[in-house]
């Protein structure tokens, strides 16, 4: 049975949860918070991020390696198309969301979400930096009606948790949702993912953490 590890407030824990329920994959969750010290942790998972998971063969760290293993290991229903150049594409928009999209909105996430301060400076350079990349984005991006074209699929897993991230950032902080700017219609596609029972457990489990914290 696979455990996963971290916290159901988390944007990657969930993208992978969202992966596991749709993939009817049976397993239990283990509540890991950040920053961890503890031994067992960073075995699994070196800069104590999360999520990670346990296995029977051993723990695997960084949820898009973990995407691939469920994919792999469990292959149906499947979440990614058995065609490889058809399922690189839709490994390209979620590693384009991650990487160019939320790891970069980030640098707002303490002022936006946490009571902490950024730099003016940060703020400038982020915003440069989000503009440019959103534009890159929506070259990739179908939205028809999901993320990668017509069928739900783990580039969604990755989609529907990390864009309202980088909408709601750049809200707090900027007074506009640069996504939206962009002309980036993702609250349409959040709405429609969102209908899904395995989004509305999570959703679900999430709002219960947040009301724990
Ligand atoms: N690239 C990693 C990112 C995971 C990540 O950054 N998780 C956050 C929580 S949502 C975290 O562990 N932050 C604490 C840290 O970076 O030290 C993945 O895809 O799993």
């Amino acid at each position: 049975m696979i455990t996963l590890c971290g916290f159901a407030v988390s944007n990657y824990f969930n993208k992978v949860k969202i992966a596991l329920l749709e993939k009817n994959i049976p397993f239990t969750e283990e509540t890991v918070m950040t920053k961890s010290k503890d031994e067992a942790v960073l075995s699994a998972s070196p800069l104590a991020k999360i999520p990670f998971i346990r296995t029977e063969q051993g723990t695997l760290c960084e949820s898009a390696v973990i995407m691939d293993y469920l994919e792999a290991a469990y292959p149906a229903p499947a979440l990614m198309p058995a065609e490889p150049f058809d399922a690189a594409k839709l490994r390209e928009i979620s590693t384009f969301i991650e990487l160019h999209l939320e790891l970069v909105a980030r640098e707002l996430y303490a002022e936006a979400f946490f009571g902490g301060k950024v730099s003016d400076d940060t703020k400038t350079t982020v915003r440069r930096q989000l503009e440019k990349n959103i534009a890159g984005f929506k070259r990739l991006a179908k939205f028809a009606p999901y993320v990668g074209g017509d069928t739900f699929t783990a580039a969604d897993c990755s989609a529907y948790v990390n864009l309202p991230l980088v909408g709601s950032a750049s809200k707090i902080i900027y007074g506009e949702d640069l996504l939206v700017e962009a002309g980036v219609d993702y609250k349409a596609y959040m709405k429609l993912v969102g209908e899904r029972p395995t989004v509305q457990k999570v959703n679900a489990d999430r709002k219960a953490a947040l009301a724990k914290a």
